[in-house]
């Protein structure tokens, strides 16, 4: 039997920060002007605990993960010059652009012949050699040769990309991109859908309502979502709460996204980075888990939110789990995109690291398929290890 969590609010400093732990606590939804009590108070071990309250009445102690493999099988882009966050994207002749061949990538997927990868996460750049033919090929030969798991597909942006240049909607290439493999997308492309910050950032990127708008057609076709928001560069408090606004008017209508996962915007080796005069220096571990846990408490229609730990740490994505946090991004293998904008963490972690990390959080680790359901369970503790270390 599960204990049934309690919110000691006597513990909380911030008076303003109490009401809105009392509406949490009554299950109330939580308005604009308590997101900015989430995102403002310096209250952060309240907030905290806050969003661990209501994290642990849906998941317990239990904290899930996935055997995945992130794949980028090109990284060019046409808007290479206008998204200018981005560390990843190159010119068709620029120095380090890449394309691979359908073998390139077949090749790259061969971890997954140990049978532990479960998933192929797969994103690029919007590379105009890479069309519906080409991702498709990709897909039925990646099923064909592991048809255990399960592919993680094509941004909203990648998927827009592909509907403009094979001239077809947006539903037809998502009911092709499924036949030939496809089961889910993933949450990236969204960054902060507000005009002006996406002016700033990503000019020419698909505009939030059409990012919206692929989403909703992944959700009637019966093709689940995740999303996503890019933090910690321009954008305004206001911008961050209209954004989680807009996803969770989404997953109201639809009911579509699995899991919402905050990303820390890296400043290494791109342009926006420069201009900020920010090289070097990422968003501080205070915002890392304010983003998370206000993700928690204000997004009260998702089921799971997800620590990215390539981009703020195992260590911080550890701590992160008593923060509203119940799920940690999985064993990824060989990531590319934030190791370009300057991130020092691993390119991927073994199911024993993982395993510690979350045991070492007192937490219960339980490997998870990619619609979050549980596979196997884990024990609280190895033998031969602490609970805590
Ligand atoms: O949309 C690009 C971000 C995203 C930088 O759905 C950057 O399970 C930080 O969405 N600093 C793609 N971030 C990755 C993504 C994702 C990651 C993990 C899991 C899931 C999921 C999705 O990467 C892009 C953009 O927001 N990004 N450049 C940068 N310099």
């Amino acid at each position: 039997m599960q204990i049934q969590p309690s919110l000691d609010l006597s513990r909380i400093t911030d008076r303003a920060l109490c009401a809105v732990g009392e509406k949490v606590a009554s299950g109330t939804r939580l308005s604009a002007g308590d997101a900015k009590i989430l995102f403002t108070s310096p209250d952060l071990l309240g907030l905290g605990r806050i969003a661990d309250y209501a994290n642990r009445r849906r998941h317990g102690d239990i904290v899930t993960f996935a055997a995945n493999q992130h794949i980028n099988p090109t990284n060019v882009c046409y808007l290479r010059k206008t998204c200018v966050f981005c560390s990843f994207a190159r010119l068709p002749k620029e120095e380090g652009a890449y394309h691979y061949t359908l073998d390139q990538v077949f090749a790259e997927a061969e971890s997954a012949a140990s049978g532990l990868t479960k998933e192929f996460h797969i994103v690029g750049g919007l590379d105009m050699k890479a069309g519906l033919a080409y991702y498709s090929d990709i897909f039925r030969g990646l099923k064909s040769r592991y048809p255990h798991v399960h592919i993680k597909a094509l941004t909203a942006v990648e998927i827009a990309h592909i509907s403009r240049i094979e001239k077809m909607s947006v539903e037809d290439v998502l009911v092709a991109l499924r036949e030939a493999g496809l089961d889910t997308l993933p949450g990236g492309g969204a960054e902060v859908f507000g005009r002006g910050v996406r002016m700033t950032i990503a000019d020419k990127k698909l505009a939030a309502e059409d990012w919206i708008a692929v989403h909703r057609t992944a959700h009637q076709l019966g093709i689940r979502s995740n999303c996503t928001m890019l933090y910690g560069h321009v954008e305004t408090i206001d911008d961050r709460i209209d954004h989680l606004t807009m996803l969770r008017d989404l997953q109201e209508e639809t009911g579509g996204f699995l899991a919402y996962i905050p990303l820390a915007y890296h400043p290494d080796n791109n342009e926006l980075g420069i201009e900020l005069g920010r090289q070097g220096s990422a968003t501080t571990g205070f915002d890392d888990l304010r983003n998370l846990a206000a993700g928690r408490l204000f997004l009260d229609n998702f089921e799971h939110v997800k620590t990215h730990w390539i981009m703020v740490t195992p260590f911080l994505s550890q701590t992160a789990l008593s923060f509203g946090v119940n799920d940690l991004e999985g064993t990824v293998v060989r990531e590319k995109i934030y190791h370009e904008a300057g991130a020092h963490t691993a390119q991927g972690m073994s199911l024993d690291d993982i395993l510690s990390l979350i045991r070492a959080a007192g937490k219960i680790p339980a490997e998870r398929d990619s619609f979050y359901r549980i596979l196997r369970v884990f024990d609280r503790t190895a033998a031969s290890e602490p609970v805590a270390a």
